[in-house]
């Protein structure tokens, strides 16, 4: 265990790779499955898995992500619950992600307990500041976003461009991963930002070969 700056022993979380995140959007992989479109660009080199769909029951949702468990099984990639924490451990999920509007960390890190990781959406460095002010064990990592405007979030906040996410990488002390508009030909902007990663929807939910897709925005990130 390592030791925080408060003198509490850290929390022992599993090691999180943010480099190629998917979050899943039900509607747009209507063709392939969420599990399918998951199973395919996990083997094309997705490293985390975020189950996000906010018109779906709870029943709905754990009955997806349970598809979606299973289609991670024997994979190493985690599977994070967007907004309700209360459906973690029904789905066997691994843990959470919420957005500024949803249930506070605090609340989400009680609910979850110490093991289970935690994410969460920031638009601008004073929520670093804020999320902070809850110690450094709270939340795993950050989204930063949206980088560009996107169709696949109507109500997104306004859109903060490459800069925003180098400030808010620089202000945060865990991994931040950019969300928002990224493409693979965009993906080249935000290396060098600083952020772990990309996390994208409809670069490969609805593509028609969603392993295709990982595999350039893998590329892309890299760099190759
Ligand atoms: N949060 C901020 S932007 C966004 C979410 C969930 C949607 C990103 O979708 P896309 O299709 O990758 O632009
Ligand atoms: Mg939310």
């Amino acid at each position: 265990m390592i030791a925080t700056t408060a003198g509490r022993p850290a929390p022992a979380r599993a090691p999180l790779d943010l480099s190629l995140y998917l979050v899943t959007d039900t509607a747009l992989c209507a063709d392939v499955g969420v599990p399918g479109t998951v199973a395919a660009a996990v083997a094309a080199g997705v490293t985390a898995v975020q189950l996000r769909d906010p018109g779906a029951t709870d029943a709905e949702l754990v009955a997806l992500g349970r598809e979606v468990r299973a289609a991670l099984a024997g994979t190493c990639v985690p599977l994070l619950v967007n907004d309700r924490v209360h459906l973690v451990e029904e789905i066997g999920a691994d843990g959470a992600h919420v957005g500024q509007g949803d249930l506070g960390i605090n609340e989400a890190r009680a609910l979850l307990g110490e093991t289970c990781l935690l994410g969460l959406s920031v638009q601008q460095p004073d929520h670093v500041a804020v999320a902070l002010e809850h110690g450094p064990e709270v939340v795993d990592y950050l989204g930063v976003g949206p980088v560009w405007a996107t169709a696949t979030k109507p109500d997104h906040a306004s859109p903060g461009g490459v800069e925003r996410v180098r400030d808010i990488s620089a202000a945060s002390p865990w991994p931040c991963v950019a969300i928002g508009g990224i493409t693979a030909e965009r993906a080249a902007l935000l290396r060098g930002t600083g952020a772990a990663g990309i996390a994208v929807v409809s670069a490969i939910c609805g593509q028609g070969d969603p392993a295709a897709a990982a595999a350039r925005l893998r590329r892309a990130w890299e760099g190759r």
